[in-house]
Order: structure tokens, then C-alpha cells, then sequence
């Protein structure tokens, strides 16, 4: 059972054993508390979106699996859920929508026909809720995208239509910045790429740089819109060769001054996205991470604070490179409840960004720097045993979200009361 002196009086123990590192708790968790963390609307209906009743994830080389009950029909329904889950979690964040989220009033609306119009319920309900806003290109479920290419189609109709539908969604994003007084990240990630073996491999790449530089023609306000592109290493698909690769957008964001984005998911196994933060930073200004999880051919599950999450906000915060760093989430499991999983998610995002806020940094450099292998290895195994979970439990007392796992209680009543009741 939660009580709250026992949070306060461990918190107090745990001051005082960081204390001893030279390490000062309170400062910690007021530099969490400013971090944001832009939630993603699509683990809340499998991404599926709004554009007709019961649509779903189709294409795209990225698969939804499982039937859990209960995942938000309508977009009410999927408001009323991140209203619950940002309940949940300690401090202000943000949310990332896809374009086909928009609120389309029942009619179809082509991807090439939306408009900030179909947008502004989402601004008010941002506003209401002091929410700021990202924004997504949907650039799969989509007829047009069933070939698997989108910008590197070499049917110039298709490729002109993914123009059209990305240039609206930037001028979509610069809405959202300008109206919530935040700059809008506008991620593009598109699924194009070969199942086999290609022969041509650099057409498509050509097309795409072209597509691409067609889109960023168009300029906005960096105070409203930040664009950012999305590589991966391949999709269900794509098996053999993604045309947008990490090389190719590393490359075309560094020489156009966009930001380059890193999914955990979409690289091989042993490299590591910890390690590309200080390599590439030293070229840009700011990145954007997709926080996710892979296991065997997903990239997606449901983000726990693991290794890959503890190196990964290890640097973020050794980088000291917090306001250059975007963090947003990108998993999507329909097997479990799925309020329950952003929460697991993003809760275990930030309790990987607090460790690494309590770490005594300097003293590790300093054994670093004067070759004490030993002292080094030795501190940063010692470290795993530090309470940072009390200092964790505290946190989420001033937040006034609840402490430990008692937030499993608050997940099971909603579920009770509102999502089971979607049949
Ligand atoms: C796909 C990318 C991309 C998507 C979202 C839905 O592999 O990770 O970010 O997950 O756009
Ligand atoms: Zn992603």
C-alpha cells in the first residue's frame, strides 16, 4: 500500500545517499520536470485513424498484433484515453497525431484534400488541456501507397500526390505551432522499398531526394514548424532494401538543415542509437528520437526501462543537449490494454531520463580522464544500486500522479468503467 510519508521518508534517505555522490536530488527532478515527451496518438486504436469507421493499419511494412477489447472507436474516445494516461504520468507533455487523424465529420477526405480545418477540434481540446501538438505525414493505408512506394514512386501521378499530401501536412504543423505558441515537429517516415533484391537502387533515391526537396520549398517559421525525416533499416515488405535508409537521411537532413530522426527500432540489433547522439549532434543542431522497443522482426513494442532505454537517456543527458533533443514515443501493441501501455511507456522513459539525471557524471569523468578503468566500471555498476526509485516514488507524489504501481488500480476502474464497455 502507498503511503505518503513513506514516499517523503525514503525520499530523504535517498537525498542523502546521492547527496554523498555530490549529486543533488532536487535539482533532478526539477530538470525532469521540464522535459516533455510527445506521446503518440496511435497506440490508442492501432493505428488505424479516423478517416472511415473502423479502419486499420494497412501496408506500410508496419504490423499491429493482438485484439485486446477496448481501443477508442472514435476520436472522443481517444481523448478521453490520453486524458486518462496523462494522468498517470508525472510532468507536461505533448502529443504527436498522424494525419489521419483528423476530424473528418463522417465524409472522406482525401489525403490530398486535408486542411487545417479538420484539425481545430484537436487544436481546442491541445489548448484546453495545455497540451502542445506534433504532426505526422500518413503516407500508408492508403490505396495509392499499396505498391509499397510513395515519394520514390516512379509514376509521377503517385509521387505528385505524396507531395501534395506532405506539403499539407507541414502547412497543418505550422498551424498547430503557431496556435499553441510551440514549434510543431513534422516527422516523415515513408515505407517505400524492395521485398528483394533491387537492381536500380539509385532511381528511387534520386526520386525521393527530388520529392523531398519539392516539399521543403515551401517555408515556415522555425518558431511554428521543425521537419524532421525518419530512416529505417527494413519493413514487413521491405525486407531487402528501404529506400529512405538511416545513410541516405542522415545525409539529405545534415545538407538541407532538417532534423534527422532515430527510431530504436530501425536498426540492426547490436547499434546502438546511444551511441549516434554525440557522433551526429556534433553536425546538428537538434535530432528527434522515436522511443520504441524492437524484439526479433518488430520495432515496436511497448518501451520498459531496459539497457537500450538506460544508454539511450544516458546520453541525453550527458550530451546536456535536453532542449536540442526530441523525444517522442512510437510503439503500438493491441494485445493489452492500451491506455496501460503509453503509460508503461512513457513512465519508463522517464524514470530512464531521472537515473540519468542522478548520475555524478563529473566524478565519472574524471576517473575516465585519468584512466581509472577500475573506479569507472566500478561506479557505474555501484550506481545500479542507488534508490532512484524512492527519489521516482517522490516525484510522482509532487505531481500529484500515483505512486509505485498504483497506477495498475487506476487502470483496471477505467477499464471497468469505460473501456470495456466498447463492444
Ligand atoms: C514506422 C515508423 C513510423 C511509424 C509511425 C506510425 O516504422 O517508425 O514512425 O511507426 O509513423
Ligand atoms: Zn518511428
Amino acid at each position: 500500500m502507498f503511503k505518503k510519508s513513506r514516499t517523503e521518508k525514503a525520499y530523504k534517505i535517498a537525498e542523502e545517499s546521492y547527496a554523498e555522490l555530490g549529486v543533488d536530488t532536487d535539482s533532478a527532478i526539477s530538470r525532469l520536470r521540464d522535459i516533455s515527451i510527445s506521446l503518440h496518438c496511435w497506440q490508442g486504436d492501432d493505428v488505424g485513424g479516423f478517416e472511415k469507421p473502423d479502419a486499420e493499419l494497412s501496408g506500410g511494412g508496419i504490423q499491429v498484433t493482438g485484439n485486446h477489447p477496448g481501443k477508442a472507436r472514435t476520436i472522443q474516445e481517444l481523448r478521453q484515453d490520453l486524458e486518462k494516461a496523462y494522468s498517470l504520468i508525472p510532468g507536461s507533455h505533448r502529443l504527436n497525431l498522424h494525419a489521419m487523424y483528423g476530424e473528418f465529420g463522417g465524409n472522406l477526405v482525401d489525403r490530398n484534400e486535408i486542411s487545417t480545418e479538420y484539425f481545430q477540434g484537436w487544436v481546442d481540446w491541445a489548448k484546453e488541456q495545455s497540451i502542445k501538438l506534433d504532426f505526422n505525414a500518413t503516407c500508408f493505408s492508403h490505396p495509392k501507397a499499396d505498391s509499397g512506394f510513395t515519394l520514390s514512386h516512379p509514376d509521377k501521378e503517385i509521387r505528385d500526390f505524396w507531395i501534395e499530401h506532405v506539403k499539407l501536412c507541414r502547412k497543418i504543423s505550422a498551424f498547430f505551432g503557431k496556435e499553441l505558441e510551440s514549434p510543431c515537429i513534422h516527422n516523415l517516415w515513408i515505407p517505400d522499398g524492395f521485398k528483394d533484391i533491387p537492381v536500380d537502387r539509385w532511381t528511387p533515391r534520386a526520386l525521393l531526394k527530388a520529392s523531398l526537396d519539392e516539399i521543403l520549398s515551401e517555408k515556415f517559421a522555425p518558431s511554428e514548424l521543425k521537419d524532421a525525416v525518419e530512416s529505417k533499416l527494413f519493413g514487413i515488405g521491405s525486407e531487402a532494401h528501404v529506400v529512405g535508409s538511416h545513410e541516405f537521411y542522415l545525409a539529405y537532413a545534415l545538407s538541407r538543415g532538417i532534423i534527422p530522426c532515430f527510431d530504436l527500432g530501425h536498426f540492426h540489433p547490436t547499434e546502438s542509437v546511444a551511441e549516434k547522439v554525440s557522433a551526429t549532434m556534433q553536425f546538428c543542431d537538434e535530432i528527434l528520437l522515436h522511443v520504441s522497443r524492437p524484439v526479433r522482426w518488430d520495432s515496436d513494442h511497448v518501451v520498459v526501462l531496459n539497457d537500450d532505454i538506460r544508454a539511450v537517456t544516458e546520453e541525453i543527458v550527458r550530451s546536456n543537449r535536453l532542449d536540442k533533443i526530441h523525444i517522442a514515443l512510437d510503439f503500438f501493441d493491441a494485445s493489452m490494454n492500451r491506455v496501460g501501455a503509453w503509460t508503461i511507456g512513457t513512465r519508463a522513459t522517464l524514470k530512464g531520463l531521472l537515473i540519468a539525471l542522478l548520475e555524478p557524471t563529473q566524478m565519472l569523468k574524471t576517473y575516465e580522464a585519468e584512466g581509472n578503468n577500475f573506479a569507472r566500471l566500478a561506479m557505474l555498476d555501484s550506481l545500479k544500486n542507488m534508490p532512484f526509485g524512492a527519489v521516482w516514488d517522490y516525484y510522482c507524489l509532487q505531481n500529484e500522479v500515483p505512486v509505485g504501481a498504483s497506477w495498475l488500480k487506476e487502470i483496471n476502474e477505467y477499464d471497468v468503467e469505460v473501456t470495456s464497455k466498447r463492444v
